[in-house]
């Protein structure tokens, strides 16, 4: 059995890889599970020079890991660069953990108290098809740093840089066992590690719908698990912001990856105001967006995914739908969709309720900053959003009201290496990066020395 990937910009078959099922995910336990005793014994600074290796080895192959990626995924060349870049910004920020996963001591009576962070064993990553090996290094990075061994699924739609990954690791010198990729269906290789006796944690990033299912899933064995699920994140612009560089930024922070990002602003909240002169600056920035070839350096958005997505997408743009700025798409074959402007949309329409996943974002009016809070909290999720205002204390306020994992203030970043990233509600359990991630792939030990006296 094969899987047949698909390049979407050109709808042909780019690869033929094999297809592995419950027997390969086994197997691949088995090995991970066999190396872990050894892996977890490297000495710490050991295990950072063997991480710094591999982010040296991935720098290396740089281009030809981003063109990868750019053809598999349909992203923009430019924007492969960089996220394969941050793959091996984050194995070298996670190479300075292992000799600093710090234990505490305790003042106790009659000894000493110390606690230790344990290496969980063998950990299960599930990652998916919209930023493939970049959110795999958001797991792989703390968990190979703690000492924990991998076995690493990537979506069946984007599965070639994570096989590339697990040949380029061996020879960078990590112990055989210690990474293994298996690629194949989500129901059947990713339940398997769900329910696999060996997996003491899955760490998932998908959908909310599958998510849920694994906690479901890992509830039977009390498996650890992480979960990044989906968004449906606020831009918040008020009427005093500087609404040309809200207008400016707005566009690729919901085109970005064409809408497939689980951080995707898709609701722009205006304040009412300021809603003509804002969706005029938007509607000129949308025109500008250049949708097209992902290997072409000019591109700022590439193809959706699949047709199947594609048809997902279309559906949340009926024929009466409010349309008022489209951008352009190629014809011909390929997964295409122009950028889509809604507006005005209520809050509670399904474009605005559902995750969309693609360019389609819907403007929203509201009147004041308690309307914007509770427009922007009226949703399952909470991974993201942004603030847009000149009033320093207004900001203040409204990023500690707004209930996301993360949030930006005159800005539409949502990812750094050195900053925790997760998500509040039904976005997520855990969080990934900076020195946080650290805490969901070790356990933490207590040992009290009885010292006498
Ligand atoms: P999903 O369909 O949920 O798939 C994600 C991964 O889970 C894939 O590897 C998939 O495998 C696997 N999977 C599917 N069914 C499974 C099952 N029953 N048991 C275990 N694993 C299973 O999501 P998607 O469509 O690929 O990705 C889009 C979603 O990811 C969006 O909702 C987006 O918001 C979310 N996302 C979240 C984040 C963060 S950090 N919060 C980042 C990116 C994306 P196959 O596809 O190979 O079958």
């Amino acid at each position: 059995m094969t899987i047949a990937v698909v390049e979407p910009a050109t709808a042909e078959v780019m690869a033929e890889i094999p297809r592995a099922g419950a027997e390969e995910v086994d197997a691949a336990v088995a090995r991970a599970r066999a190396a872990f005793p050894a892996w977890r014994a490297v000495d710490p600074a050991d295990r950072s020079v063997i991480l710094r290796r591999l982010a040296d080895a991935i720098e290396t192959r740089l281009e030809d890991l981003a063109v990868l990626e750019a053809r598999n995924a349909g992203k923009p060349i430019g924007d492969a660069r960089g996220e394969i870049g941050m793959v091996v910004e984050t194995f070298r920020y996670y190479a300075g953990a292992p000799e600093r996963l710090l234990g505490d001591t305790i003042p106790v009576a009659g000894g000493i108290d110390m606690t230790f962070r344990e290496p969980l064993g063998v950990v299960g990553l599930i990652v998916p098809w919209n930023f493939p090996l970049v959110i795999a290094a958001w797991k792989l990075g703390p968990a190979l740093a703690a000492g924990n061994t991998v076995v690493l699924k990537p979506a069946e739609l984007t599965p070639l840089t994570a096989v590339e990954l697990e040949r380029i690791a061996l020879e960078a010198g990590l112990p055989e066992g210690v990474l293994n990729v298996v690629a194949g269906p989500g129901s059947v290789c990713g339940q398997r590690l769900v329910e696999h006796p060996d997996v003491a944690k899955v760490a998932f990033t998908g959908s909310t719908e599958v998510g849920r299912g694994i906690a479901r899933g890992a509830a039977d064995q009390i498996k650890r698990v992480t979960l990044e699920l989906g968004g449906k994140s606020a831009n918040v612009v008020f009427a005093d912001a500087d609404l040309d560089a809200a207008a400016a930024a707005a566009p690729m922070s919901v085109f970005g990856n064409a809408g497939q990002d689980c951080c995707a602003r898709s609701r722009i909240l205006v304040q009412r105001e300021a809603m003509d002169e804002f969706v005029e600056r938007l509607t000129a920035a949308v025109a500008g967006v250049r949708v097209g070839d992902p290997l072409d350096e000019a591109t700022q958005m590439g193809p959706l995914i699949s047709a199947a997505h594609r048809e997902d997408v279309a559906s949340f743009v009926p024929e009466d739908a409010p349309v008022v700025a489209r951008g352009s798409a190629p014809d011909g074959p390929g997964f295409w969709y122009p950028p889509t402007v809604l507006a005005p949309v209520d809050n509670h329409d399904r474009a605005a309720v559902e995750e969309i996943f693609g360019p389609v974002v819907c403007v929203i009016a509201f009147t004041d900053e308690a309307d914007a809070v509770a427009k922007a909290n009226d949703t399952i999720y909470g991974l993201s959003g942004s603030v847009w205002t000149r009033d320093g204390a207004k900001a203040l306020r409204m990023a500690r009201a707004v209930e996301t994992g993360v949030l930006s203030v005159n800005s539409n970043t949502s990812v750094r290496v050195s900053t925790p990233f997760g998500g509040f509600k039904q976005s997520g359990v855990g969080r990934e990066l900076g020195p946080h991630a650290l805490d969901h792939y070790t356990e933490v030990k207590n040992v009290y020395f009885a010292t006498g006296g």
